[in-house]
């Protein structure tokens, strides 16, 4: 959409049931943020919203493990989130909360409007219930086997391992989360959305209109979901915490989370609308107004979907992009905050933020790797050996020691300063900075506005890179060695000095707009360095040679940047790995406590004869490769002695194809042929999770021969 009267900007509700990590805040709220700043700076008008998501399983169930109510826990989560998002710059126009009135009722209105059209199903059906809990099992209350990668603790909406959105009866051997008790099955009603009416929609604003601008993988999830045909999708569940169904007689039902979540950017844009004195509907019903889903990768479908079909039926604008990314994992690992293999955001506050004076320096550092590493376009990796490289070859020794310098030779050769330039004797270096910063300022326009955050960023640090180099070229401390008989720089020598110092100066300050959306707190050093306004600050004065004054004086220079140590690398390495430790122990001390309840989750008694069904061989893996838009996925091939077989595993994230070559392993060889991403897979190899929950081999012995049997 070019030229839009406004811009509405939102990042994915958290849910407010612990803790979020670094890898989210990569993901959905640092680019966001970046993209805010900037438009801001462009002095465009702009909202951008955000808030706690509190409704759904992932609360109550939360509040059942810590014991507690699903009240005390948003209120816990919401209040932590809050504040961590604000420590690390992320600069929300407001950030709300869906267990608030004015989300209720506003959720409440879009079901209404929607029902009272006729635009939802009502349908009875059988649905999985748990007698002991007296509760219907949706969503998180059931896990089971996922029927598509084997994951065996997978939920009833979804499986977190390979991403498939399921639904509860789908899953192999499922139970209760409450009771751990198989579930039965009782009638009950609910209105479902039949997104299968609105799949010629969908294909013409997706896949026509939209493939140019989105990206690659949001397109590829969109049409991998239309391809396989939509469901009605059920927008009611019967739990009691939630936005309660405005429908006679609908007691002990409630909105779907991911119903009335979405729902919570309207609210928050009314509620801020109330705040600020402004009018919230041209937001949401005039078509100038771009509106840019920010999200993961986990959300796609909501986003891009469902949500949007909700949006068409209620008369509201559609979104002009998703710019959704993929994960980031840590140290070579899936980051997770159970497993305890996660930078938290309040970790990382209150170790390197709130211990430090001038800890802002260090929320930039934070926010320099994150969007120089961002999961784009591909699953990325954050490590600690990264980040301090980032921090000390990139911020310290090229942007933070240019401004140095810059400053300090300023303040000697200069009188503190901002020297005039000499036109008599400027030369083509000096041209050249400034097409340098006009070339780089359309250059990182360019680049966030088609959401490529990593090589705007790229280009500002290059930016700096070449003062770097016009300033070794220019050695002004050298030329100050040319002195007359007063000790002093020859004139010669002093002009030379001057306009080295004026492009200097004037590129320092060209580098605080173009760094200003992705490190604010350093920009705004800058400008206190530089003793200029904020304003100075606003996108359109990026490339403009005149930024400072002649013989305007400027203050000493700041530290923008420190160096990270190697004992602190150490250090963070040692505490992410004592931490996974303790949260895997006191796991497996509760299943220790808690042998009643683990004996009820294991699966029921078999004969002999149905385990004598089972064919297991030994066999070795003869080559892997990877499966195409499938992360999880190997194609392996299994020499069984007897025959070579291809079997699809869900694997890929534990292991390197070419790391498995040669391992021996224990197939199950009678299991049906199952088609996989469209290759068949002939048998099932036998893995276990260790503490960490990698998953590892179930491996013959090495001297035995492909193709024994397993007994
Ligand atoms: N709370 C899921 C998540 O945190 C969900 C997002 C809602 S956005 C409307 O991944
Ligand atoms: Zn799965």
């Amino acid at each position: 959409m070019t030229n839009p009267k406004r811009y509405l900007i939102t990042s994915a509700l958290p849910y407010a049931n612990g803790p979020k990590h670094i890898g989210h805040l990569a993901g959905a709220y640092l680019p966001a943020d970046v993209y805010a700043r900037y438009l801001r700076a462009q002095k465009k008008e702009v909202v951008y919203v955000c808030g706690s998501d509190e409704h759904g399983a992932a609360i109550t169930i939360q509040a059942i493990k810590e014991k507690t109510t699903p009240k005390e826990i948003v209120d816990k989560y919401h209040a932590l989130l809050e504040s961590n998002m604000r420590d690390l710059g992320i600069s929300f126009d407001i950030y709300h909360r869906t267990s608030a009135e004015i989300h209720h009722e506003t959720a409440q209105e879009f079901f209404t409007a929607l029902n009272d059209k006729g635009l939802l199903e009502v349908k009875e059906s059988e649905q999985l219930y748990d007698e002991e809990a007296k509760t219907f099992l949706a969503d998180r209350y059931i896990i089971g086997t996922c029927p598509v990668c084997g994951n065996d603790s997978a939920y009833g909406d979804q499986c977190e391992k390979c991403g498939t959105s399921l639904s509860p009866e789908q899953l192999i051997n499922p139970k209760s989360t409450l009771s751990g008790n198989p579930p039965a099955k009782k009638k009950t009603t609910h209105w479902y959305l039949p997104l299968n009416k609105h799949e010629d929609f969908l294909r013409q604003w997706i896949l026509e209109e939209h493939q140019s601008d989105w990206k690659t993988n949001v397109l590829g999830q969109c049409k991998s979901w239309l391809d396989s045909g939509l469901q009605p999708r059920a927008v009611t569940r019967d739990l009691d915490w939630g936005v309660k169904v405005p429908v006679a007689g609908a007691d002990g039902k409630v909105l779907y989370v991911w119903f009335d979540a979405p729902i919570g950017y309207i609210s928050a844009t009314k509620q801020w609308a109330l705040d600020n004195n402004k009018d919230w509907k041209p937001y949401w019903e005039d078509k100038d107004t771009k509106l840019v889903h920010f999200i993961g990768k986990d959300n796609i479908v909501f986003h891009c979907i469902i949500f949007p079909v909700m949006l068409k039926l209620h008369g509201n604008i559609l979104p002009d992009n998703v710019p959704s990314n993929e994960f980031m994992n840590l140290e070579g690992d899936k980051m997770s905050t159970s497993r305890g293999w996660s930078i938290e955001m309040d970790e990382y506050i209150n170790d390197f933020v709130k211990k430090e004076n001038g800890g802002d320096m260090m929320v930039d550092a934070l926010r320099y790797y994150l969007t120089a590493i961002a999961p784009e376009t591909k699953d990325s990796e954050f490590t600690w050996k990264g980040f301090q490289d980032a921090l000390n070859s990139e911020l310290v020794a090229i942007f933070g020691n240019f401004v140095n310098r810059t400053f300090v030779l300023m303040h000697k050769l200069c009188k503190g300063k901002v020297p005039p330039i000499h036109l008599d004797i400027t030369d083509e270096a000096d041209k050249k900075i400034f097409e340098d910063i006009r070339a780089a300022k359309e250059t990182v326009e360019k680049n966030i506005e088609g959401y490529k955050f990593r090589d705007a960023l790229f280009e500002v640090i290059d930016l700096a890179r070449k003062g770097n180099k016009y300033m070794q070229d220019k050695e002004p401390w050298i030329v100050a060695k040319q002195v007359g008989e007063d000790g002093q720089p020859t004139p010669e020598a002093q002009k030379k000095i001057d306009n080295a110092l004026h492009v200097c100066l004037q590129l320092t300050a060209n580098l605080s707009i173009l760094i200003n959306p992705f490190l604010p707190f350093t920009a705004k050093k800058m400008c206190s360095m530089m003793k200029v306004v904020d304003k100075m600050l606003e996108w359109e004065n990026a490339g403009k040679d005149k930024l400072l004054s002649v013989g305007y004086s400027l203050r000493a220079p700041e530290l923008l940047f420190r160096k990270m140590e190697d004992a602190e690398v150490e250090a963070q390495i040692e505490k992410l790995k004592t931490k996974t430790k303790k949260l895997m122990d006191n796991a497996s001390n509760q299943q220790g406590n808690n042998k009643g309840e683990e004996t009820k989750t294991l699966k029921p008694i078999i004969q002999f004869d149905d385990f004598a069904k089972i064919d297991l061989k030994t066999g070795t893996i003869v080559s892997a490769e990877k499966v195409e838009k499938a992360d999880k996925l190997l194609k392996l091939e299994v020499d069984l002695g007897f025959e070579k077989r291809t079997i699809v595993s869900g694997i890929a994230l534990h292991y390197e194809p070419s790391a498995i070559i040669g391992q021996k392993v224990v197939v199950v060889t009678n299991l049906a042929p199952r088609k996989m991403r469209g290759i068949e897979s002939n048998g099932m190899i036998l893995m276990a999770e260790d503490a960490n929950g990698k998953l590892k081999f179930i491996s013959a012995d090495e001297l035995t021969t492909n193709g024994s049997s397993v007994s």
